[in-house]
């Protein structure tokens, strides 16, 4: 296995994160390719690794004094044996081949642990919306459009949202789609519920990874109710994980964004994290002036230069990291572990560095895996695509019961597949193990391709 992984390392020097995505799901299916020796035979670790298809394309576009910039657009279609290309767009300036890579690697077994019919993809932008205006960001998304509708598709691929992406970066995509191709079709999911979006969906990567987390407690006959809760990120993810928190009566006392968090030890309840979501989605503020309003709360700015996040660092019973990759390493997993929690559950993609769900594993915290844990939000793209295709429109109880069971699945079959290779408990391996058979056998029934 380390002769493969070193092949990968040198084949693309230098994409990190690509490189650490791919090491963990490797190390972790170890025995699956020990019980299947034709999976080597059928170089199924060369193939899967290696994109389908990856799309890189200059995005011109004009801000409103005029100046013109120049951003980079990428796609990469990753894997397609369990249906079109599907995953998130994102952008940010921090956006690169190695981090699509990863993000696209891990939404191929997600999207085979929903047991929807979804192949995985992802793509996005270095460009970054903050401090745009809604003209610059939608001449933005028009230009990104001009050139990737000659790549996707209802039945090819279809993308969604992530960071930097939500409804307005959607709909702004989806109007230029369709002017492009003089098509009204369920190209792109998390659209609007008023023009094909599914009720639902904006809430269900942070209510998917509630229940996910219910769940693994559920096993320890334990609930959420009452459990104090560090969640991180105050995007879409982290405003609906705590909003299913305080529904089930956990008390979250932490929110963060890319300049610092806030601590607020009487709890964010309803109102505060309305609060959140008005400043965050319609002010487009930062964090800090949540502090400024419930002077309960205490603002600490980022020290991205400390070697560990504070955030971290305070007694409780559960950790929703909800913001995004690498953001919990050794020292932040010791903090956690030390401050008695109990639960991880991953609301971003790949939060927790490899050293940090090593000790996790080691120190028996119930730790839920992106793959699994933040999969509400793809399943219920995926129930939009199946509502697009009826042309119907499911009421949102029946949405969320949905996503419920989807979440039950998936927890079941990571157990399962976790006791099936004698590593009871370890939702990480049998994650990973679960969705790369699912993955691996389509391939192999669909041949060379
Ligand atoms: P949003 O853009 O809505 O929110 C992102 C949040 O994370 C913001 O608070 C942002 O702060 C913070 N953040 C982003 N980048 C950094 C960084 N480099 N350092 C510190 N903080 C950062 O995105 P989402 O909530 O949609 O996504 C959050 C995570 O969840 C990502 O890992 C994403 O891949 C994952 N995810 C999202 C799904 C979805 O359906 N949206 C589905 C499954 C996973 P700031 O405002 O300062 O940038
Ligand atoms: O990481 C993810 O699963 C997402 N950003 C959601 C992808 C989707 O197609 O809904």
């Amino acid at each position: 296995m380390e002769n493969e992984i070193n092949i990968i390392k040198g084949r693309d020097p230098g994409e990190r994160e690509f490189h650490q995505a791919v090491t963990e799901v490797l190390e972790s299916i170890a025995p699956v390719l020990e019980k299947n020796p034709e999976y080597r035979r059928l170089k199924i670790v060369q193939r899967i690794t290696e994109p389908e298809r990856i799309i890189i394309f200059r995005v011109p576009w004009m801000d409103d004094r005029g100046g013109v910039h120049v951003n980079r657009g990428f796609r990469i279609e990753m894997n397609s044996a369990l249906g079109p290309y599907k995953g998130g767009l994102r952008f940010h300036p921090s956006v690169n081949l190695s981090i699509l890579k990863f993000l696209a690697f891990e939404q191929v077994f997600k999207n085979a642990l929903t047991t929807l019919q979804m192949g995985g993809g992802k793509g996005g932008s270095d460009f970054d919306p903050k401090g745009k205006s809604d003209s610059e960001v939608m001449r933005f998304c028009q230009s990104f459009m001009a050139e990737l509708f000659r790549h996707i598709g209802p039945n090819t691929d279809i993308p969604a949202g992530d960071i930097g992406v939500g409804a307005r970066e959607i709909g702004f995509l989806f109007g230029m789609y369709k002017k492009l191709k003089n098509e009204f079709t369920g190209v792109l999911t998390g659209k609007s519920i008023g023009w094909g979006g599914s009720l639902i969906r904006p809430e269900a990567t942070g209510y998917g990874c509630v229940y996910f987390a219910a769940e693994m407690l559920a096993e320890k006959n334990s609930t959420i109710s009452d459990k104090i809760c560090l969640v991180s990120g105050s995007g879409n993810v982290a405003q609906f994980t705590s909003e299913k928190i305080i529904a089930l009566g956990g008390k979250v006392i932490t929110l963060s964004d890319s300049s610092g968090y806030i601590l607020d030890e009487s709890g964010i309840d309803e109102s505060k994290l309305h609060f959140v979501k008005r400043l965050k989605n319609v002010k487009r503020g930062r964090i800090k002036e949540y502090a400024d309003k419930y002077k309960e709360a205490v603002y600490t700015v980022c020290d991205h230069g400390a070697g560990y996040n504070p955030l971290w660092n305070y007694k409780a019973d559960c950790a929703f990291p909800c913001a995004t990759e690498n953001e919990i390493n050794e020292t932040d997993a010791q903090n956690l572990i030390n401050n008695g929690v109990s639960l991880v559950c991953e609301g971003a993609n790949m939060p927790v560095m490899y050293g940090g769900v090593k000790l996790f594993l080691d120190n028996n915290i119930l730790y839920g895996p992106a793959k699994a844990a933040n999969a509400g939000g793809v399943a219920v793209s995926g129930l939009e695509m199946a509502q697009n295709s009826m042309r119907l429109s499911w009421p949102a109880e029946e949405v969320d019961q949905r996503l419920k069971i989807i979440m039950k699945n998936i927890h079941r079959s990571s157990l399962d597949a976790a006791r099936q290779y004698n590593l009871p408990g370890n939702y990480f391996a049998g994650a990973n193990m679960a969705g790369f058979i699912k993955v691996v056998e389509a391939m192999i029934d669909q041949g060379l391709v």
